[in-house]
């Protein structure tokens, strides 16, 4: 078996994380490596190593993620101002960790394009 990534320990509770929002399909915590004010990350529980290993039964995740979390954390962090949400895939994606994550980023002017 592959070893668990930092955001399985997360989940299981054998890695501590500032958690903001729990429901029994997701997790959202902050960022230890905040990049705005307001830098979260937001995961299925589900083990998705990246958007490319995405199927079409992940839809109803992703459509909970758009419509659940991200408004709950919109008014929970006063983001109605706008926001970033970035989701780094693969190495020149620059993806760190292989468990799909969503950056919640906020309280701040977010400049284009991105480097
Ligand atoms: P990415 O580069 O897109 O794979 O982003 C991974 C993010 O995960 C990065 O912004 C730092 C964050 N991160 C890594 N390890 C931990 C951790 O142990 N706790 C928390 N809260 N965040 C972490």
């Amino acid at each position: 078996m592959s070893e668990k990534t930092i955001f399985k320990k997360i989940i299981d509770r054998e890695v501590p994380a500032d958690i903001v929002f729990e429901d029994e399909i997701c997790l959202a915590f902050k960022d230890v490596n905040p990049q705005a004010p307001v830098h979260i990350l937001i995961i299925p529980k589900k083990e998705i190593a990246s958007t490319d290993k995405l199927s079409a039964e992940d839809a109803e995740l992703l459509c909970h993620i758009y419509t659940v979390v991200l408004p709950y954390l919109v008014s929970e962090f006063a983001l109605s101002g706008g926001y970033r949400l970035v989701t780094n895939c693969g190495n020149n994606g620059g993806q760190t960790v292989y468990h799909l994550h969503f950056h919640l980023l906020g309280g701040r002017f977010m400049g284009w394009p991105p480097g």
